[in-house]
């Protein structure tokens, strides 16, 4: 099973496709996501996980290297390329696959970027280094040296209202956090230790402030549960932090790391999974909203299928990462070069519900199908399996049920703005399944 999937990932690499729904990208392993607003545009710097190369234990982290990502469109992430190979590390032992979580901040108009990564010189098990660029897709101009008086993984970063800069890194029972200096490359002050958070192993911090209040965010786990992301709530970004509870629970027995981010309006937790391999140490980022109570306290976010973002015109609306589904099920394919998952076993009636598709300026609807009958049509509603039709598919044999080809509808009456889509099966006799579906697209 693993090795399908390993193979999965190694040739959608060659096909190039980027998934908008969770996991965000399936082109690749990608892991600890720090999502960050530049200039209006959302931006994800994770690391990457590989599957190990000859000669390397299979069952540790193999991580070369960073990547980055953007959101184009509504619902799409563009692969924006490498950003720092473990083997250009000015400071760093070569082809050590070390280089875990990192971290992005804007200050004074200059992106840094910061990384963990096994130093040369022995003197600790992860130093972390930092670059600087004009634009948040660098390139960036590493630093020669790793920062002094700084060991540990995982760095966050945060730069408050009044412009000073703040380092948290660590991993184990104790979290740390220093100040920067004016250059960002310095710290201004001896490390601390966040104080007051709960017992238990510790990783992941990431600091953000919401009406006033600093939300220090951490990976956790307690004795009985595996990575939780919790956190605590203060009134300045060096503490004291009050522990409130979990952000997310455990979710499997790999590791979660997260961050948080406010993008047109809507405040998003990215954490990782390892949903598409089926082996904890090659992870896919994901991405769910966030949403606060009345006072403050974080609402728990359980992880789902469907993620964030809005596909509009030309963007793939991958159906299969569905809100609601009713009579029919999903299932994983492998055709030549086109894998992913699909909707299969569309019983009579049956339906499956994708929120927040945008219809504007939309005059047909493209559907991914195989088909192996030929009686029966699917349509697409707007809302609801009982909302209003925007357009029918008629099925027809493709050549089998793992024959895709891509059919094409028209829509007669346009409809405008974000609404829920429903693609209903319907029958015209009682046939048991009528038609796979991988994905529907809006086009003019
Ligand atoms: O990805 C390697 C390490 O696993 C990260 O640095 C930790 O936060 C955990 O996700």
């Amino acid at each position: 099973m693993k090795t399908r999937f390993i193979l999965f990932i190694l040739a959608a690499a060659s096909a190039g496709f980027v998934r908008a729904q969770n996991p965000l990208v399936t082109h690749m392993y990608t892991a600890d996501p720090t999502a960050r607003v530049f200039n209006g545009k959302l931006y994800v710097y994770p690391s990457s996980d590989q599957v190990p190369p000859e000669g390397r234990k299979a069952n540790d982290f193999c991580m070369p290297g960073y990547r980055m990502f953007v959101l184009e469109g509504g619902a799409t992430w563009k692969d924006l390329g490498p950003v720092l190979d473990q083997n250009e590390v000015p400071w760093g032992k070569k082809d050590s696959f070390a280089m875990w979580a990192p971290d992005c901040i804007e200050k004074d108009g200059k992106y840094y970027y910061y990384y963990p990564a096994a130093p040369l010189d022995g003197s600790a098990f992860r130093r972390i280094g930092v670059g600087v660029s004009d634009k948040p897709e660098g390139p960036f101009n590493w630093e020669t040296n790793y920062i002094d008086g700084v060991s540990g993984i995982d760095p966050g970063l945060f730069v408050d209202d009044d412009n000073k800069a703040y380092l948290y890194f660590g991993g184990g029972q104790e979290l740390f956090v220093a100040p920067l200096k004016e250059n960002m490359k310095e710290i201004a002050a001896e490390p601390v230790k966040v104080e007051h958070l709960p017992a238990g192993y510790k990783e992941g911090s990431f600091l953000f402030k919401r009406d006033g209040k600093y939300y220090f965010t951490f990976a956790h786990t307690f004795p009985d549960e595996g990575y939780t992301i919790g956190y605590a709530m203060g009134d300045s970004p060096l503490g004291p932090f009050v522990y409130q509870g979990k952000i997310m629970d455990n979710i499997s027995s790999g590791t979660n790391h997260h961050s948080v981010e406010k993008y047109q309006d809507k405040w998003i937790l990215f954490y990782h999974w390892w949903d598409i391999s089926g082996f904890n140490k090659l992870r896919s980022m994901r991405a769910d909203y966030l949403e606060f109570k009345q006072d403050g306290t974080i609402r728990k976010v359980i992880p789902t299928l469907r993620g964030i973002g809005t596909p509009g015109i030309g963007e793939l609306i991958q159906v299969d990462r569905y809100n609601e589904i009713n009579g029919c099920r999903i299932a994983f394919f492998e055709n030549g070069n086109e894998r992913g998952w699909y909707i299969c076993e569309t019983e009579p009636n049956s339906y499956v519900r994708f929120d927040r598709v945008n219809f504007t300026g939309a005059k047909k609807i493209q559907a991914r199908i195989a088909c192996g009958q030929t009686f029966g049509k699917f349509e697409i509603r707007q809302n609801n399996q009982w909302g209003k039709l925007i357009a029918e598919f008629p099925v027809h044999y493709t050549g089998g049920w793992n024959s895709w080809e891509t059919v094409e509808a028209k829509i007669d009456e346009p409809v405008d703005g974000v609404h829920n889509l429903v693609v209903l099966f319907k029958p015209d006799w009682g046939g048991r399944k009528l038609v796979n579906l991988d994905w529907l697209k809006l086009t003019k």
